[in-house]
């Protein structure tokens, strides 16, 4: 793969993706930008954007022909109103981007989420870190739509050698904002210079990375870092006398890895404890 041809950005106009768009743009990559919504503010340097819904997959296709690398951030990021909300934007719209891929021989780079993985408990006593290839354990109908996006890698490359990244995004923000983000925090930059290394590594196959800054915090252990030469550089550590403090009251959002997602429609009379 490499820098100099052009990089699709989907879901340009949304949190992550307009800040990533800035960064690319100044880091010298030239970008398609696409997003159902319009871009907020001024353009980067060198970049297009077209206005977009992810369910047209012919106009997808079109979008990526003579791109290198598709980072698909489009989608519904966070959980909505019940299954139906998640089912055209982050099922169907993901498997266009992959047909899309496909004809335009690019690699994709996922936003996968750690709410993919949310039911895991979070490492003490009794549990480890998570390794990449640990089980899927999704806490929302949201994390199983990423469950089914990294699956959908890994489908495209054993039948169609699609190279694809799965980055499982923790809590990528600004700066880190409550005492799990002392595990999960992404900083915007290190997001950034993750895409760098996954649009311009050799080869990646169907590849798999934990999206958190350098934490000694963190949740997550082993992934294929090495095959793209990317290591995080910032850290929440930083800010931990000011975050470690907040905590939530509900013992359920602490015990697991997803937080808040894990309490999100749990049973009333189901124990919390
Ligand atoms: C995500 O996947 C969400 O998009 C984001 O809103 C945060 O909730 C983040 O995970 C997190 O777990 O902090």
């Amino acid at each position: 793969m490499s820098l100099h041809r052009p990089v699709l950005l989907t879901g340009a106009s949304g949190r992550l993706g307009h800040g990533l768009a800035a960064r690319l743009a100044a880091a010298g990559v030239v970008l398609r930008l696409t997003d159902r919504h319009a871009f907020p503010g001024a353009l980067p340097p060198g970049a297009s954007f077209t206005q977009q819904d992810l369910g047209d997959a012919a106009a997808i296709a079109e979008l990526a022909l003579g791109c290198g690398t598709i980072l698909h951030f489009g989608g519904v990021p966070n959980e909505g109103p019940g299954f139906e909300s998640i089912l055209d934007a982050n099922l169907r719209g993901c498997f266009h981007v992959y047909e899309a891929a496909r004809a335009a021989g690019a690699r994709v780079v996922f936003a996968s989420s750690n709410h993919a993985f949310g039911f895991h408990p979070r490492p003490g006593e009794a549990a480890a870190r998570l390794e990449a290839d640990c089980a899927y354990r999704p806490d929302t109908f949201y994390g199983l739509s990423k469950v089914y996006g990294e699956q959908m890698g890994r489908l495209y490359w054993d039948k169609h050698a699609v190279e694809s990244v799965q980055l499982r995004i923790g809590s990528c923000t600004a700066t880190p904002q409550d005492a799990r983000a002392l595990a999960t925090w992404f900083s915007h930059d290190d997001l950034a210079r993750f895409c760098l290394a996954a649009i311009a590594a050799p080869r990646t196959g169907w590849a798999v990375i934990w999206g958190a800054s350098a934490n000694p915090a963190s949740f997550w252990g082993g992934d294929d870092r090495a095959l793209l030469g990317w290591e995080p550089q910032d850290s929440a550590e930083a800010w931990r006398a000011e975050i470690e403090g907040r905590v939530s009251a509900d013992p359920l959002v602490e015990r697991f890895q997803g937080g808040a997602f894990c309490a999100l429609d749990w049973p009333p009379g189901r124990g919390r404890g």
